[in-house]
């Protein structure tokens, strides 16, 4: 395991926190149209709902893989 990978899943998964954060964000202050009121912007709900229902299971993989990575570095 080398420290590439680790900045790599490190980033993808601060990535993705944001992506989750700034769906929540720009809903709740009207930057993005949430017309159904689940605070997804309605505009990325077409391609990316998956994105939204998997983010228990996203977030879990994504959490085992840094847990990993960071007891092989360390
Ligand atoms: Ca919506």
């Amino acid at each position: 395991m080398n420290t590439d990978f680790l900045v790599t899943i490190i980033f993808i998964t601060v990535l993705v926190i944001f992506i989750y954060w700034y769906a929540g964000y720009s809903t709740r202050t009207g930057k993005l149209e949430d017309k159904n009121q689940n605070y997804i912007p309605d505009s990325w709900e077409e391609n990316f709902s998956w994105f939204f229902s998997m983010k228990g299971l996203i977030m879990f993989v994504l959490g085992l893989i840094l847990g990993y990575s960071i007891h092989g570095v360390i």
